[in-house]
């Protein structure tokens, strides 16, 4: 049975990829940090139902220590480092913590996986916010990044050592330059499950309006379960390589939400806010993935529509709000 590592289990992407390898045969082991919250930490592990098929250890991304010492009992066939300060927002406001844990955690972990399991496959999750200040109309694996924020300029430097790993100590080092990508177990604060909390609050009468930052910002948004599949793939080939993962689609914020407001019976007119306060000191105004090079070599594809990701993520929220399981 092949064992992988998750770090960032505890998220998003954490809990669909231990779907998806558990489902494969896997035996997976999750990078756990301690919290005084342990009783709710594990909350999308078990919405997913995988919470006892998983199996989590002990340590930090910050604390190389007991990373070492995970890999060396382990001995994982595959890591996926998943872990990071992933909201852009708060990256300015931690700008140095998020270059510890986004940036230098990775290296981090590439130093544990040379020492202790070099033979070991690894993925990292690189970012379309690299992109930023955007050099070409459709980003790919050949387009100059500009990063635009904290979050980004550690990422890219996790990027490069990567790289810098795979060429200077022969390791099977991969990066998904991975595009949006949402679910039903998005973080609340990240902008798709903030408009379809929001109106999922709005229809049951919970609340009356819903305050945003910058509604013509575009992104390339697909679906968590779509990706994570990429980040496999990108482990089985015998090179490791950096791959784009996105739909190239790209939709703004304001067609999101009026999505997601007419998927309700709603209208977005009379119940959105502009606020001033949720702009960002740097914004990346567009970002359109040109997946090509994933779709040829790793034979990979989105699965989900846009307009099935949304009614997905509402219905789930009319749910938690309805069993008032909400946060
Ligand atoms: P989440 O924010 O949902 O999850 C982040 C995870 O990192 C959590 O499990 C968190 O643990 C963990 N973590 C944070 N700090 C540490 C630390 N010091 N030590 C150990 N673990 C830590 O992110 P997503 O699942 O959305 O994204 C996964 C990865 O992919 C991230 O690196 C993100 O930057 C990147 N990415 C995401 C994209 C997206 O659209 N979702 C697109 C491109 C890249 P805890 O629960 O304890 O907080
Ligand atoms: P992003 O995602 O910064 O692209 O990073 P987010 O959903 O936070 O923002 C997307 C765009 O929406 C605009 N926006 C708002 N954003 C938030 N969070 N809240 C709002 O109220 C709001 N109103 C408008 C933002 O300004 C922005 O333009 C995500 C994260 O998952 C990263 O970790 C990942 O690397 C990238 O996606 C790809």
């Amino acid at each position: 049975m092949p064992k992988a590592l998750i770090t960032g289990i505890t998220g998003q992407d954490g809990a669909y990829l231990s779907e998806f390898l558990l489902g494969k045969g896997y035996e997976v082991v999750g990078l756990l940090r301690r919290s005084a919250s342990s009783d709710v930490i594990g909350e999308r592990l078990r919405w997913i139902g995988v919470i006892d098929h998983v199996r989590l250890v002990d340590g930090d991304l910050m604390d190389l220590s007991s990373l070492i010492r995970i890999m060396a009992s382990e001995k994982p066939d595959e890591i996926y480092n998943l872990a990071a300060q992933s909201f852009v927002a708060t990256s300015w406001q931690q700008p140095i913590l998020t270059g510890q844990v986004t940036g230098m955690g990775a290296v981090n972990m590439l130093e544990a996986t040379r020492i202790a399991c070099p033979q070991a496959r690894f993925y990292q999750a690189s970012s379309s916010e690299m992109f930023g200040r955007i050099q070409a109309a459709r980003q790919s694996e050949t387009t100059p990044f500009y990063p635009r924020s904290p979050y980004a300029a550690a990422k890219l430097y996790a990027h490069w050592m990567t790289i810098n790993y795979r060429e200077s100590f022969g390791m099977h080092a991969s990066s998904g330059i991975l595009f949006n990508h949402e679910s039903p177990l998005r973080g609340i604060e990240f902008v798709t499950r903030r408009i379809t909390d929001g109106v999922a609050r709005i229809k049951m009468g919970r609340a009356t309006h819903l305050r945003l930052g910058n509604m013509s910002a575009q992104r390339d948004w697909g679906h968590a379960r779509d990706y994570v599949r990429a980040m496999w793939l990108m482990l089985q080939q015998n090179v490791a390589d950096d791959y784009v993962i996105a739909t190239g689609e790209t939709t703004s914020v304001k067609d999101f939400c009026d999505m997601a407001f007419t998927a309700a019976g709603l209208h977005a007119a009379d119940h959105v806010q502009v606020d001033q306060a949720l702009l960002r000191p740097a914004e990346v105004d567009i970002l359109h993935g040109d997946p090509t090079k994933a779709m040829t070599k790793l034979g990979w594809k989105p699965q989900t529509t846009l307009s099935g990701m949304v009614g997905e993520m509402l219905e789930a929220d009319l749910a938690r709000l309805a069993s008032n399981a909400a946060r």
